[in-house]
């Protein structure tokens, strides 16, 4: 908020000095605008309707979203531009029309940011904010087959979609937008600068605005999954981030990393490393999917309620990893292998008993030179952000995320686990008929490598897909991935709940099964069959389930369902990924 109230000001120092509000400006343009209907009245809603994909604005807005971030938004704007040169845009009433979604509508109501997030699913209407502007854009979502892309905002700001397509701000576009408004959301004040101070969260990094928090203290936010499967090494700024505790605030030319390998006997020996040392040590890099243990716990949560935070299917990443080899630092010391034994790490971040975070993995895997665990220092050859653990982190390729532990600053080798909250009461799994009356967590093994799962990016849940019509197919695309350095063999796509199926295409890492860390982005064509179109040119819903399933490279397949893997933690939530869409 506080951010875009700075933006907010900056526009208004920015814009030429104007006679009219912003309102009276824009009920001018309103009047007078002829090419699909504007403004809040009945008649112009009934106007709206999206029958032909003409108007050029309505192609601004569509292409966009579409889009995705590849640039094609841009090509379809200079496309549509340069092709009608009898419109002019006067570039006053473009500044002025660039205010007006932090102008307040008088004659409209406020509503609250909880009223809009309500509004997120074609049945509940689909809300979005921008700036301070509430806008009903329902029919534009249903209407207009991928005008729904609109969906990745559903419920929410449209602003960290518009701050990344710059080629919005044009008249059409604010127009457009500025005819489903509906009102004024409340509360765009500015942050209290003294709540912060001496508040462990006044030193928390700034994030992208497209993270979608689940929980800001700590914060812990996905991308919006629409955009994940676009590219194969995941933006570091939109990598999900998962914090239990304070981002710590680590000074690297005071960084240290203590290691004790003398595996719990006293006066061992301790090696205490510099950054300098880390990076001067021989570098590698590895290609490694990073997934949280609670991914895709909100379909669980469809089955029976679990406790944990309502991630979707976002709570991935893939990045390229590069650092220091833990097995040479180990071996270095002498660390011989042995079965029974286990690498134990902490991170800075400490819990208000000032307890760090940490997890243990085997030393098995930390000494295998194919595990590729690493002490490292960048992710897609940038430093490490700080929310993703600056300077140093431990990368465990194949193993759920929070084995993973950020802003390392102690290894130990030693003959138990890590006697964290993280290792012995959280990140397990558990049959789905135990409950919190009856589970021990004692009992149960703590989570390393990830079981494979898949999960549908595009579409989106409740868009309206166009059936290719010369092919007679959808384009469906999403991620696999599966733990221990399985490779993903194949994914599956049924349309007709698994009576017919049908293999995707793959893009992977060239890297050897055992070794292939990274995760496989997937895309199929999904055949619709005659019957499927003829029900719905017969006035039927339309509506089609996509299941997804990947099959590793021990032939291991996702579950159907999540009644069979139901567990309290919502650890573990891999059955096929199914996704209702509509036929356009
Ligand atoms: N020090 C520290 N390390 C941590 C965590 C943490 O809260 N503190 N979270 C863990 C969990 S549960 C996950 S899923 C991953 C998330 O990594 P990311 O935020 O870089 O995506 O970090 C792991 N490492
Ligand atoms: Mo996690």
């Amino acid at each position: 908020m506080r951010l875009l109230w700075q933006r907010a000001v900056r526009l208004q120092k920015l814009m030429p000095q104007t006679h009219l509000s912003p309102h009276t400006h824009a009920r001018r343009l309103l009047a007078t605008t002829t090419a699909s209907a504007r403004g809040s009245g009945q008649e112009e809603k009934e106007n709206r309707k999206w029958s032909s994909p003409g108007s050029k604005a309505e192609m601004f807005l569509y292409s966009a979203f579409w889009a995705g971030g590849l640039g094609l938004g841009y090509f379809w704007l200079t496309q549509r531009y340069s092709s009608t040169p009898d419109e002019e845009v006067k570039p006053d009433d473009e500044a002025v029309a660039r205010l007006w979604h932090i102008t307040p509508r008088k004659d409209l109501p406020t509503y609250k940011a909880e009223q809009v997030e309500q509004h997120n699913a074609p049945d509940k209407g689909i809300w979005i904010t921008y700036g301070l502007g509430v806008y009903d854009v329902t029919e534009f979502a249903e209407n207009h087959p991928g005008g729904d892309k609109i969906m990745m905002a559903a419920g929410s700001a449209i602003d960290p979609f518009w701050a990344i397509y710059q080629q919005h701000n044009t008249l059409e576009v604010l127009e457009l937008l500025e005819s489903f408004r509906i009102g004024n959301l409340e509360g765009l004040t500015v942050p209290n600068a003294e709540d912060e101070l001496g508040s462990p969260w006044a030193k928390e990094p700034e994030r992208h605005a497209l993270l979608k928090p689940a929980s800001k203290r700590p914060f812990n936010a996905e991308p919006p999954i629409g955009l994940l499967a676009e590219k194969f090494y995941t933006p570091n700024e939109m990598f999900y981030v998962r914090n239990h505790l304070p981002v710590p605030v680590l000074v690297p030319e005071e960084y240290e990393l203590e290691i004790d390998t003398s595996g719990g006997e006293q006066g061992g020996p301790l090696l205490t490393l510099t950054l300098a040392q880390i990076k001067a040590l021989p570098r590698h890099t590895v290609t490694a999917a990073i997934m949280c243990g609670g991914n895709r716990r909100s379909e669980m949560t469809h089955i029976k309620a679990v406790k944990g935070l309502s991630w979707g299917a976002g709570a991935v990443g893939n990045a390229k990893w590069s650092g220091a080899r833990l097995c040479d630092v180990l071996r270095e010391q002498g660390v011989q292998p042995n079965e029974t034994m286990h690498v134990i790490f902490e991170g800075a971040d400490l819990d208000p008993t000032s307890h760090p975070y940490g997890a243990s993995i085997p030393l098995s895997k930390a000494l295998d030179p194919r595990g590729d665990v690493l002490l490292a220092y960048e992710m897609n050859d940038e430093p490490l952000t700080r929310d993703h653990g600056y300077p140093i982190r431990v990368i465990v390729p194949g193993v759920v995320g929070a084995r993973n532990v950020k802003w390392l600053t102690r290894i130990m080798v030693a003959d138990h686990e890590s006697d964290s909250h993280w290792q012995q009461n959280d990140y397990k799994g558990f049959s789905p008929s135990t409950d919190w009356d009856t589970v021990d967590f004692s009992k149960a093994e703590a989570i390393q490598a990830m079981p494979v799962t898949s999960a549908i990016c595009t579409p989106l849940p409740g868009e309206r897909v166009k059936v290719d019509p010369q092919g007679g197919y959808i384009t469906v695309r999403g991620y696999a991935w599966s733990g221990g350095g399985r490779k993903i063999l194949r994914v599956d796509l049924t349309g007709d709940e698994g009576k017919t199926w049908h293999v995707a295409e793959l893009e992977q890492e060239d890297s050897p099964d055992g070794r292939h860390y990274g995760w496989s982005l997937w895309t199929a064509r999904l055949p619709i069959t005659e019957e499927q179109q003829q029900r719905r040119k017969a006035g039927g819903s339309g509506e089609l389930e996509i299941w997804a399933k990947a099959v590793d490279s021990a032939y291991n397949v996702q579950p159907e369902k999540f009644e069979h893997i139901w567990n309290l933690r919502g650890v573990l939530a891999n059955a096929y990924h199914k996704v209702k869409v509509k036929l356009a």
